[in-house]
């Protein structure tokens, strides 16, 4: 198949990029290299070192024979999006290129803008261009559970059956997110559905939980083809930030009573979920939604499992629980549904003490890149300002 991996030099794109072209499709990155110029506007880094994007598929092709194809630029460019599709002609469209840091999207009102341009001009733009270039092409888009916030009844996927003075009807589920970037995403949902509706496009909307872990065997081959790692307070998310925060002598950081629960999935599984969607497309005019997580967890849950880890070995960590910087409740009801997937096919990597203990040496072979003033949370949903 011919896939398009939009993020494609991103935390879950390159690992994306690599199993598909693993397993015999030909890939083509798009990426404008913006996550790495954000990492410059924030004085963050990646925990691990990451190669140039030119340098990994030159690698790539060296270890595995296989070439991966590149096209820099920015979906916001639409003549760029219009000449790359018309070239590549994919089937398959895997959109990862947003801006997908929460923190990043609450700095301020620029950013806020930014975020809200950046993510869905940018699925506006490849929507157009499907829709007049390669109709045929399956849009799989990056949404987040995070767009359903955490509402006090059972979370469906996507959709939800409502009985309601004698008449009944299936809609979309209602939406309630918690950051102007998990908003972007809602508002990215609508514009597929509405494609997909009018237009007859095909599309599976991927509502994902925080990924955790970095390595996949492909990444894991050789050192040029090493994955991004982010555990600063704007682009980290919370087990592996945890990890980093352990390895490093520095305090495990949960915000408020830390029974904020979520869904989580491991990196190996994202790849592989990739993969299903694209091996059984949507129909013309259907915009599926997956509900792509293998497992819940609270945050102190997590927290409390990488303290323990960490003192099997040898290490000292303590865990404390911080002003929630946040807007967001800290205890609730969280029950998603995520069996679609599974029923495609998905064996989940549940996370085991051996996954975390694995990321705790990572952390600990790179210690000396650890920023620890990065660490603490300097954007507050309330102040609305970076600090
Ligand atoms: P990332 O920031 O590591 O990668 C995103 C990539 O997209 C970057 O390489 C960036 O340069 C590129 N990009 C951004 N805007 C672009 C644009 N306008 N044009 C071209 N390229 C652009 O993010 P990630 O962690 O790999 O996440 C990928 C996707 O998955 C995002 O859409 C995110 O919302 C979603 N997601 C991520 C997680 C997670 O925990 N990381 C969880 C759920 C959903
Ligand atoms: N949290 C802590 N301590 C920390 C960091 C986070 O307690 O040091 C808490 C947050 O308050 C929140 C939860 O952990 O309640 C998750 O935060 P996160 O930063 O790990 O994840 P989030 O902001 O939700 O965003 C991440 C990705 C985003 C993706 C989303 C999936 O950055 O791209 O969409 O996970 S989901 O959470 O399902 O919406």
């Amino acid at each position: 198949m011919r896939i398009i991996v939009a993020g494609g030099d991103g935390f879950c794109g390159w690992p994306t990029a690599l199993h598909l072209s693993a397993r015999g499709h030909e890939v083509l990155i798009v990426d404008s290299l913006v996550r790495r110029e954000w990492d410059r506007e924030l004085g963050t880094d990646s925990l691990t070192d990451i190669a140039p994007i030119e340098d990994r598929v030159a690698r790539w092709k060296e270890v595995s024979g296989r070439e991966i194809g590149v096209a820099i630029g920015d979906l916001n460019d639409e003549e760029f999006v219009y000449r790359t599709l018309d070239g590549f002609r994919p089937e398959a469209l895997v959109h990862y290129a947003e801006q997908r840091s929460a923190p990043y999207s609450m700095i301020d009102r620029s950013h806020a803008v930014f975020t809200q341009v950046n993510n869905v001009v940018g699925t506006l733009n490849l929507l157009f261009a499907i829709r007049e270039l390669v109709p045929e092409c399956h849009l799989i888009k990056l949404g987040t559970m995070g767009e359903y916030g955490t509402p006090n009844i059972d979370i469906e996927e996507g959709y939800i059956t409502i009985e309601y003075k004698g008449r009944t009807d299936t809609l979309p589920y209602p939406k309630q997110p918690g950051s102007f970037y998990h908003l972007s995403k809602v508002h990215d949902s609508h514009n597929i559905m509405f494609a997909c509706r009018t237009w007859g496009l095909r599309a599976t909307d991927l509502n994902q939980g925080v990924v955790y872990n970095v390595e996949t065997p492909e990444t894991a081959s050789d050192p040029v083809l090493t994955n991004r790692y982010d555990y600063d307070g704007v682009f980290g998310t919370a087990l592996n930030r945890f990890i980093a925060q352990a390895a490093s002598g520095n305090r495990i950081t949960v915000y408020g009573r830390g029974g904020q629960t979520r869904g989580f999935i491991d990196i190996r599984d994202t790849v592989r979920c990739i993969e299903l969607a694209a091996l059984h497309p949507a129909e013309p005019g259907e915009m599926r939604v997956f509900n792509q997580f293998t497992e819940q967890w609270s945050v102190l849950q997590l927290g409390r499992l990488v303290e323990r880890v960490a003192r099997e070995l040898g290490l000292k960590p303590e865990l404390v629980h911080l002003e929630n910087p946040r807007v967001e409740k800290e205890s609730h009801y969280y029950n998603a549904a995520n069996t679609r997937l599974r029923d495609l096919g998905l064996k989940p990597h549940l996370l085991t003490e051996e996954t975390v203990e694995r990321l705790l040496l990572i952390a600990l072979e790179n210690r000396d890149r650890i920023h620890p003033e990065t660490f603490d949370p300097r954007v507050n949903w309330r102040r609305s300002r970076y600090r």
